[in-house]
């Protein structure tokens, strides 16, 4: 009998992992990426009016972050970094892209998905994308691609963009699902295809009526950013979105059980238009906004639920995060405004979603990975862009010269191990800010103070901000002019960083 057959496959596998710098089988890695969910909009990072309990099982089970970020204030460029493990600020195209925009990561790039897909990973994005698809005036019709499945993943279910843009379709792999081609799909953000109404011409056919933008295609009820006509059979429906995006998920974990995968879940909920199940519509007193939560917290447990049925959650490394800050009136009315109250979305951080303060950047972040993960409250410092090197060397691989240049391995802090996260990270919004440990320099800025729409505190000053985040956390006390040596030096660093 040869050593290999007498050791079996198990074992076999067991050794090459060994033999590949990993002491067991590779690990499932399992992001969870929520859409505009505050520092403070679950109940493990203190909400009260809302209850989260299959977020707080988690941050019960493994290591939650209080100083975890994305790289930037909103999505495109926050996820762009996520999947390249390089800062967006780098990019000049990486800014919040309508709905028929290209494709922002090349076929070729190294990607937390290419890397473990080389590794042996199944590879699947199910949720938003919002990282542009094609190589511009693509035909919805037609295949689509470039996209997810060019830069290493093996299959996606996509919502394009945003739930609040156009097309409000799925795609699947190269395909709009449920497409009729009698009824082809058009695309256009430049004005109308039709005389069709939209929100702004009819806007007694809408059930949520927008505060601002938001007022062109009607599609279920909601006028959304963006002009589309046709694909009637294949338009979603915001109330089942949840639902069927989880289904996806939970199918692609019980058809590749038996082998290590990665799955990107990037779920719709928070972000508007707000409109969840019916069945969450009395989980909150906070109308919609509140409610989303709700739903988000279903998805999360019948994810995790899926994993401990099928014995995998063991060994799933699993990341629960957002991808910016969170904001509260974005462009529906919905009540998220008149029906706060005492909620504070972001906890105790100044700004959200958009601003250069930390409520911005700083997310909600649980690291989850039973006998690996020690369980406790860590004040790591973490980027988002720490992911894709962190998760190389959990499958037991170095990324290759030049991939991933902003991403730091920081798995050590991760996994509960060390307190030491890194000691410098750029956050990005319409202006850039600096971290140095608990130090914050913030770039001077000529932008609004005040976002006139969502009305959030940009953080933006004409001159430059400094602040001791170690003594105040709501970022109140400007101490540039008081420490002119810090702030100079923190500025000269973050132009090295920059211009590297
Ligand atoms: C803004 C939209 C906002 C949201 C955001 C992107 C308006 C007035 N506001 O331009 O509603 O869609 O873009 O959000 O159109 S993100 O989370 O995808 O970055
Ligand atoms: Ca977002």
């Amino acid at each position: 009998m040869t050593r290999r057959s007498f050791l079996g496959c198990g074992a076999a596998a067991w050794l090459a992992a060994r033999r590949a710098g990993s002491a067991e089988p590779r690990p499932n890695i399992v992001i969870l990426l929520a859409d505009d969910l505050g520092y403070g909009d679950t109940s493990c990072y203190g909400a009260e009016r809302v209850h989260t309990p299959n977020i707080d099982r988690l941050a019960a089970q493994g290591v939650r972050f209080t100083d975890a970020h994305t790289s930037a204030a909103t999505c495109t460029p926050s996820r762009y970094s996520i999947l390249t493990g390089e800062y967006a600020f780098r990019v000049p195209n990486a800014k919040i892209l309508p709905g028929d925009a290209p494709a922002l990561i090349q076929p070729g790039r190294v990607t937390v998905a290419s890397m473990l897909h080389a590794r042996g990973y199944r590879t699947a994005a199910i949720g938003k994308w919002h990282l542009g698809l094609g190589n511009g005036n693509l035909d919805w019709n037609a295949e689509i691609r470039p996209g997810p499945l060019e830069i290493g993943f093996d299959e996606c279910f996509l919502i394009p963009a945003t739930g609040d843009r156009v097309p409000c379709v799925y795609v699947e792999n190269h395909r709009v699902a449920n497409l009729d081609p009698a009824d082809p799909i058009k695309v256009d953000y430049r004005g109308p295809l039709d005389d069709s109404p939209t929100g702004k011409t009819h806007p007694e056919l809408l059930k949520m009526k927008p505060s601002h933008g938001h007022d062109m295609t009607i599609v279920n009820g909601i006028s959304r950013i963006g002009y589309m006509s046709g694909g009637k059979a294949a338009l979603w429906k915001d109330e089942t979105m949840a639902d069927t995006l989880t289904d996806r998920a939970v199918s692609f974990i019980g058809r590749n059980a038996r082998q290590p995968f990665f799955l990107y879940f990037a779920t719709h909920d928070i972000h508007v238009p707000r409109a969840p199940h019916q069945r969450f519509h009395d989980s909150t007193t906070m109308g919609p906004r509140g409610n989303v939560i709700a739903e988000l917290d279903w998805c999360v447990g019948k994810i995790v639920g899926t994993l401990e049925a099928r014995g995998l959650l063991s060994n799933t490394l699993l990341v629960f995060t957002s991808d910016n800050g969170g904001v509260v009136d974005d462009g529906y009315q919905d009540e998220a405004v008149e029906k706060l109250g005492s909620h504070r979305p972001n906890g105790p951080l100044r700004g959200g979603k958009y601003s250069n303060f930390e409520g911005g950047t700083r997310v909600p972040m649980i690291v989850h990975w039973p006998g690996r993960a020690r369980p406790g409250v860590s004040d790591a410092l973490v980027s988002q862009v720490d992911l894709l090197r962190s998760f190389a060397r959990v499958a037991g691989t170095e990324l290759a010269p030049g991939a991933g240049p902003d991403s730091e391995n920081v798995l050590g802090a991760l996994l509960g191990e060390s307190r030491k996260g890194r000691q410098l990270l750029v956050e990005q919004a319409g202006d850039l800010a600096l971290r140095d440990g608990t130090w914050k320099y913030i770039a001077p800025g000529s932008g609004p103070k005040i976002e006139p729409y969502t009305h959030t505190e940009m953080g933006t000053d004409p001159g430059p901000q400094l602040y001791d985040l170690a003594a105040d956390i709501g970022e109140t006390k400007n101490l540039a002019a008081r420490d002119p040596a810090r702030t100079a030096a923190m500025a000269g660093k973050l132009r090295r960083i920059v211009i590297r």
